[in-house]
């Protein structure tokens, strides 16, 4: 598992580590090279059968991932790349070079009144805490566009919402404490739109050891509204959790542009 880690995170940007390192370790070399020279990586999205192409493949990566953090662009693992991989994130790759962006005009929802339904609960908060950070997190869009969302407590609604850990039932298995903090689809049909949130964090509803529920669901449901990262270190798009004060939140400007670009 460990092994192949950097090339899960090269390959579909989802796996990184949070506790950030100021120089590249021998540990960190050691996956690279196991990643990179492993022929049959099981782990890897991108096989690994045709080792060079593999490696400029790898090399691309790097420098996409560089450019999205504005780090300089060499393709091959630094110190400020290693770091910024291994801080705590949201699981959507990064695709644009561009302040805020979205995953295509026409990924969007084709009505404004969505519905949503949370399917169950993390143990490290109470449920009306988490029913709490969820319908502010959801009100932060709809402030600022025709969105109105409306709860559900049975069948399927557009939205759906859960907490589970590792492998989930969709293509992209949770990663353990830290890394990886949630994952949201794109607007659609059946998973499109869906939330689903890491219980091997700890969530919290507004202390700063922990990850701000709150936070975390307002990014998601970004996602879940067509948004996809924006590469603005002020934007709640940022794909790189960092902590804000939910009472005292508000939706920065870049994102507020991103969002009425797709519903006005
Ligand atoms: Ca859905
Ligand atoms: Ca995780
Ligand atoms: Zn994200
Ligand atoms: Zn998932």
């Amino acid at each position: 598992m460990r092994s192949c880690s950097l090339c899960i995170i090269l390959s579909l940007a989802v796996a990184v580590y949070c506790v950030p390192v100021s120089q590249v370790t021998e540990q960190d070399e050691h996956d690279a090279e196991v990643c990179l020279f492993t022929p049959m990586c099981s782990r890897c999205a991108l096989g690994g059968t045709i080792v060079f192409q593999h490696i400029s493949e790898v090399s691309r990566k790097l420098s996409e991932m560089q450019r999205f953090f504005g780090l300089h662009i060499t393709g091959t693992l630094d110190a400020d790349t290693m770091t910024m991989m291994k801080k705590p994130r949201c699981g959507v790759p990064d695709t644009n070079i561009a302040s805020f962006s979205t995953f295509g005009k026409n990924l969007k929802w084709e009505k404004n009144s969505l519905t949503y339904r949370i399917e169950n609960y993390t143990p490290d908060m109470s449920v009306s805490e988490v029913d709490d950070s969820i319908e502010k997190a959801l009100q932060v869009w709809a402030k600022v566009t025709p969105l109105r969302f409306t709860r559900i407590y049975s069948g399927t609604a557009d939205i759906m919402i859960s907490f589970s850990r590792q492998a989930h039932g969709d293509f992209y298995p949770f990663d353990g404490p830290d890394g990886t903090l949630a994952h949201a689809f794109a607007p659609g049909p059946n998973i499109g739109g869906d939330a689903h949130f890491d219980d091997d964090e700890s969530f919290t509803f507004r202390s700063n050891t922990g990850y701000v529920l709150f936070l975390v669901a307002a990014h998601e449901f970004g996602h879940s509204l067509g948004l996809s990262h924006s590469v603005d270190p002020g934007a709640l798009m940022y794909p790189v959790y960092s902590y804000n004060n939910p009472d005292t939140f508000v939706l920065p400007r870049d994102d507020v542009n991103g969002i009425q670009s797709l519903y006005g």
